[in-house]
């Protein structure tokens, strides 16, 4: 979008200015003492990345630019619905505000989702992967991270960095990557739903859509339905994409697009890798594993199961020494706030309110976070949004489970693409922290 890079062009070089004043003036600061238990235990809690699109707090959950849900969900530009009434935010107007910190106009977020449209259709490279080139039963996210990665073919910034551009103006090409890159994306999960189930208008159909006008998740909501229209699906997954933008730059997928961007491996590539990462089950592959736990626990207890059923069961997987997918979170202490505005959305919907899964799912929250508490082992014995957003994507018609990691991925895009574009306008260097060994930690405890 012109009108975006534009407004990026303006804020880059004060934002770098700041940064650079701040590191001359007190870059040895300290920012905090690093312990043992954070070196040994996933870095949980190390401030060690600068990260501009969000900021998470631990018991209020994300804030965009300092805004928190439901002021994103009042003050951002919403969609238009078939009947004329008025939707739920749009992704595309998160995007604005990831990536500028800025609340867009209507004007703009609608310039900003024909600029994406016109952008959809897929090189044919990437098409036949897609079209059978992939073996069907490859899981969907393999799929999209192949998919993905081999927009490479065509990247605007590797070209750049081949021509000798210079370091300053590489963000350039990282943002017309970035938005080549969210202007394919539904295409591409319209592709690999087809490939990998044989379901769906598929990719070629998902940007002739995109192309007739209108914003950016309505063609894949009708890609992902056949083609059939049904009320409430596309403010589901419009509510959905815009929720999980963006969740600050520590977690595997944000971390991972990152570290490999630092290395000016283009965005197609960075984003690949992070794909990689959101498809590990302790992050977005809760999302599946909580919609296939939820079902085999319905299926095996029954509509009629009582509390006391439930509360069995749960300990049952603990005792068994597994996780319950969709609790938990490695920074949160309350409930996710996505997952909030989720049952808020379905609350609301007369139909998702009465489908029995979404209803176990809320039902589920009482009962699991005591159990949780008793095991004594989660710090955050509360749900998170992988909990909710299966139900609510397969009341819809999506039932394949594999698929909400890769609509997972076509959102988390927005914040992984956008602090791309910032990296490399910062001019952040490459990623480089020191690991030690335990010896080397021993040593450093002796006498202590
Ligand atoms: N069920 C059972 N045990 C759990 C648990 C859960 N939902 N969540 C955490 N625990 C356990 C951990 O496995 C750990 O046990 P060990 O000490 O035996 O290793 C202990 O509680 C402490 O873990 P924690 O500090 O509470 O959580 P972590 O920061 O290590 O991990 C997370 C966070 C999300 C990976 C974990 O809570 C989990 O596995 N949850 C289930 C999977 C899930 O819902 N993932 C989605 C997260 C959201 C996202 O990334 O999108």
């Amino acid at each position: 979008s012109q009108a975006l890079r534009a407004r990026l062009e303006e804020l880059i070089p004060q934002k770098a200015a700041r940064l650079q004043t701040l590191k001359k003036e007190y870059g040895s600061h300290p920012v905090q003492t690093t312990t043992i238990a954070q070196v040994v235990g996933g870095m949980r809690g190390m401030k060690a990345m600068l990260w501009e699109g969000s900021e998470l707090d631990a018991n209020e959950g994300i804030r965009f630019h300092g805004l928190n849900l439901e002021e994103c969900a009042e003050k951002l530009p919403k969609a238009r619905n078939v009947d004329g009434s008025e939707g739920v935010m749009l992704p595309e107007a998160m995007l604005w505000l990831i990536m500028t910190g800025e609340i867009p106009t209507t004007e703009q977020v609608e310039g900003l989702a024909k600029d994406l449209a016109a952008q959809a259709a897929l090189p044919e490279y990437t098409l036949k992967l897609l079209e059978g080139g992939l073996p069907s039963s490859l899981h969907p996210m393999t799929q999209l991270s192949i998919a993905v990665a081999s927009l490479n073919h065509d990247s605007k910034f590797a070209q750049a960095y081949e021509k000798g551009v210079n370091k300053k103006e590489l963000w350039k090409y990282a943002y017309e990557d970035s938005i080549t890159l969210l202007a394919k994306l539904p295409a591409i999960a319209a592709g690999v739903y087809k490939n990998a189930y044989g379901k769906g208008l598929g990719a070629r159909k998902c940007a002739e859509l995109a192309q007739e006008g209108g914003d950016w998740t309505q063609p894949l909501a009708l890609a992902l339905s056949g083609g059939e229209e049904r009320k409430g699906w596309a403010d589901c997954l419009r509510l959905y994409l815009a929720l999980h933008g963006d969740h600050e730059g520590g977690n595997v997928s944000a971390h991972t697009s990152h570290l490999v961007g630092s290395a000016l491996a283009d965005p197609f590539l960075s984003y690949s890798a992070a794909l990689n990462g959101l498809a590990g089950p302790l992050h977005g592959l809760a999302a599946q594993e909580v919609l296939t736990f939820v079902k085999t626990m319905h299926d095996a207890l029954g509509a009629d199961a009582s509390d006391t059923d439930i509360e069995g069961y749960l300990w049952d997987v603990l005792n068994s020494g597994r996780v319950i997918p969709g609790y938990g979170h490695g920074v949160l202490r309350k409930t996710d706030p996505r997952f909030t505005a989720l049952a808020k959305f379905g609350s609301s919907s007369p139909t998702l309110s009465s489908d029995p899964l979404f209803r176990l799912v809320q039902r589920l929250q009482a009962i699991a976070t005591p159990v949780l508490q008793k095991h004594g082992k989660t710090a955050n014995p509360f749900p998170n949004v992988d909990s909710q957003s299966g139900a609510c994507m397969q009341h819809f018609g999506l039932e394949e489970a594999p698929m909400y990691t890769v609509v997972f991925g076509v959102s988390r895009a927005l914040g992984c693409l956008s602090q791309g574009v910032w990296s490399r306008g910062l001019g952040l260097p490459i990623e480089r922290p020191k690991s030690v060994s335990l010896r080397v930690l021993e040593e450093g405890v002796k006498g202590a």
